[in-house]
């Protein structure tokens, strides 16, 4: 049978097919991946069940897309996080916990690496904060990345999410306690994920979530909520990749002296000129320059 993985705990899987659900193992032959999550919610599998009893995953379908980082304590292994979706709801908040724009920027580096295509929320904007959410838009929208300010308290913004996430399976990725699950709500509210308080002490969330859930939306498609990432790491990124992965550097590389231009410290370099004319935003170019000295 041919079926749609929407959960996974530890080593088992709930695999829809037709309309129902059925939990599977995995058969070890579709282990035999080592460097990579053999099996991810959002992979397409072939699976065998009787209906009672678990069923065996046997195969797993190319991954057209993937949201993947180097696991956690050894990163020579590839944890995917959610394969074969085709938009990533990069979730942060003006405040509660603190806004980062360079957090942003990595996770669309993570989007465009993996094939996704990325849409901000920027949420919370009940609370009081200095978050310029118009240079945001100007920032984001000039690469073609739509961004929707959003309050889970006084339902803003709900409407144009949804309008986004229609016929779309997206998931939502970003710190713990930006209000991802309370997102999730707000777009279906029947669903009653759980929230979670934002610890005032650290202001920093406690993974209220802790796994990746499906949740079909009544508009077409589906998302998936995830649990808090601490960290994003980078997987399998090279740092003359880097550049590819910034949109806006496109129009520009052709016109750099050298053709391996890093964009750094190269004379003559076009990109670094379009930054020094406005053309290039400065807090993309700053994130450019701070991914790269991790790479
Ligand atoms: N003021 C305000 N609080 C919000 C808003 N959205 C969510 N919250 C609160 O923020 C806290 C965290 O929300 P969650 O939805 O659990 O956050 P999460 O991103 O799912 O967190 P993890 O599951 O841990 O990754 C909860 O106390 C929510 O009530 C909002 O728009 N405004
Ligand atoms: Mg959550
Ligand atoms: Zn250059």
């Amino acid at each position: 049978m041919n079926g749609r993985v929407i959960r996974a705990y530890g080593k088992s899987f709930v695999v829809l097919s037709d309309g129902r659900e059925y939990n599977c193992a995995v058969m070890s032959k579709a282990k035999q991946v080592q460097k990579e999550t053999p099996v991810a919610v959002g992979d397409v599998v072939e699976f065998n069940s009787t209906g009672d009893g678990p069923g065996f995953i046997e195969s797993v379908h190319p991954r057209k897309t993937k949201f993947s980082r180097p696991k956690v304590g050894d990163d020579s292994i590839e944890q995917v996080i959610v394969a074969n979706v085709d938009q990533m709801v990069i979730v942060v908040s003006v405040a509660q916990p603190v806004f980062k724009q360079h957090l942003i920027d990595r996770f669309t580096v993570s989007a465009y690496k993996g094939g996704l295509r990325p849409v901000v929320v920027i949420n919370k904007v009940d609370l009081k904060h200095k978050v310029d959410l118009t240079r945001m838009k100007t920032i984001y929208e000039s690469i073609e990345v739509p961004v929707v300010a959003t309050s889970c308290e006084q339902n803003v913004g709900a409407d144009e999410l949804r309008e986004l996430l229609a016929n779309h399976e997206s998931i939502f990725v970003g710190h713990s306690g930006t209000g991802k699950s309370s997102l999730v709500n707000m777009l279906q509210p029947g669903l009653r994920l759980r929230t979670g308080d934002v610890s005032m002490s650290t202001d920093k969330g406690t993974h209220t979530t802790t796994a990746v859930e499906v949740y079909p939306l009544d508009g077409g498609g589906f998302v998936a909520d995830t649990p808090g990432l601490k960290i994003l790491g980078l997987w399998d990124l090279e740092r003359d990749e880097l550049g590819y992965l910034f949109p806006e550097f496109e129009r520009f590389r052709s016109e750099c002296r050298f053709s391996r231009c890093s964009h750094l410290h190269e004379p003559q370099c076009a990109v670094r000129q379009a930054v020094n004319e406005g053309i290039i935003f400065r807090e993309r170019f700053a994130s450019y320059e701070k991914i790269y000295s991790t790479l």
